[in-house]
């Protein structure tokens, strides 16, 4: 079997996506999601102008050799570009490869080691009442975990809370948005919030929280220590992640486990965190890491360190994404959590697939290959349009992570 074509597929269907899908000339194809949310067309013009010519006529079981041909053989390595057009390429392998041995991915990455895979949903409200109601809401869906965001009084846009009770999604269509930001009063309301929603939901329920890179290491630790009576599952990003060291000083503080990289784009970027158990989860993106041949490593890697994976979930993640995560996470020993995003139906009607959500699990489906595949004719109707997230500024107008 050989590599025929190769060729990208952009569309909006409420949110941007970059998908790649490779064709074989035994007529198999396989699909990779190349999507870097609000960077959408770096990653295609990144495949299209340099990977894409490399891969005609090569043979499409040889995912380990393509896979260091374009990060070795480049040259320049890493980056969320580089490593998400690699990733794209990789993920349409495995899918190309399952479907031709006619078996679901997973079993070329060790076969099921769980029947369900535990996930976690997303919770939010303008206030801590707004939040307790949709936590309740999620648990009537069956949700086993719930991550719970909320407005912090004083703060103008909150991360994770939609406007106008919406579900949440972090790209906006048009130019950045500006939000503002105030640590100190996200400090002084973060345990209230999750005093009031143990208080209500009781202690079987996991409860997560995303800081989303704003605090430094020292506030971060204060944050952790006084989430200690809530026993939150995981308190994610609490710093941003460049200065690895950072997370040690936030361990020697807390005892709320910790989980990040959704932003790496190498196993290099958790090295030193998984090596030193300053971590509890890895939450690198299939998409952004390299794809399912540099996860699949990176877990490995994690499992010998007692760290459980996280993948990053959210909507900015295509269905192909998603699928792919399913695969890997229902394989490997240490999968830890799967957050589940759910994306609009019109998203949904554009990617079929066989995944599916049932009682607080989900499972990547039976079908051969990833299980997902893509209404081209649909996704016509639904152009590309620029988007953005939004960047956050302090009080005093300073910008800060968003
Ligand atoms: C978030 C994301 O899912 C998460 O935990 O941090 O919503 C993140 O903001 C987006 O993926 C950014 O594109
Ligand atoms: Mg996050």
């Amino acid at each position: 079997m050989k590599i025929a074509s190769a060729r990208l597929i952009l569309c909006s269907p409420d949110r941007n996506f970059v998908t790649l899908r490779i064709e074989t000339d035994e007529g198999i194809y396989g699909l990779g999601d190349a999507t870097l949310n609000g960077r959408e067309l770096a990653v295609a013009a990144y495949l299209e102008e340099h990977v894409i010519p490399c891969l005609i006529g090569r043979d499409p079981f040889a995912i380990e050799d393509i896979w260091q041909y374009l990060y070795r053989g480049a040259y320049w390595r890493r980056g969320p570009v580089t490593m998400s057009a690699i990733a794209a390429v990789d993920v349409a392998l495995w899918d190309i490869k399952a479907k031709a041995l006619d078996t679901p991915l997973y079993n070329l990455l060790g076969g099921k080691s769980r029947q369900g895979m535990l996930v976690y949903a997303h919770a939010n409200g303008a206030d801590i009442p707004g939040a307790i109601e949709s936590v309740k809401r999620h648990i009537d869906q069956g949700y086993l975990a719930i991550r719970v965001q909320s407005g912090v009084p004083g703060v103008n846009a909150s991360y994770g809370v939609p406007k106008g009770g919406k579900a949440y999604e972090p790209a906006e269509r048009g130019l950045p948005s500006e939000s503002l930001w105030s640590t100190e009063r996200y400090l002084n309301f973060a345990p209230k919030l999750f005093e009031a929603v143990r208080m209500e939901v009781g202690e079987d329920i996991h409860l997560l929280h995303d800081l989303h890179h704003r605090l430094t290491p020292i506030e971060a630790a204060r944050l952790g220590k006084s989430l200690e009576p809530y026993h939150l599952f995981w308190m994610e990003d609490p710093t941003p992640a460049e200065n690895q060291d950072g997370f040690r000083l936030i361990r020697q503080h807390t005892t709320t486990p910790v989980a990040t990289g959704e932003v790496f784009n190498s196993f290099w970027d958790a090295h030193d965190l998984i090596r030193n158990q300053w971590i509890d989860y890895l939450r690198m993106t299939i998409v952004h890491g390299g794809g399912i041949t540099a996860l699949k490593k990176a877990a490995d890697f994690a499992a010998v360190y007692q760290v459980r994976t996280g993948f990053h979930g959210a909507t900015d993640l295509s269905p192909v994404t998603m699928a792919a995560a399913l695969h890997l996470g229902i394989a490997i020993h240490n999968f830890g959590i799967q957050e589940h995003m759910p994306h609009t139906p019109l998203a949904d009607q554009v990617f079929p697939h066989h995944y599916r959500y049932e009682g607080g699990y989900m499972d990547p489906g039976d079908a051969p290959g990833l299980g997902v595949s893509i209404d081209e004719d649909l996704a016509g109707q639904y152009p590309y349009q620029r988007a953005y997230l939004p960047v956050a500024r302090k009080l005093d107008g300073t910008l800060t992570d968003w």
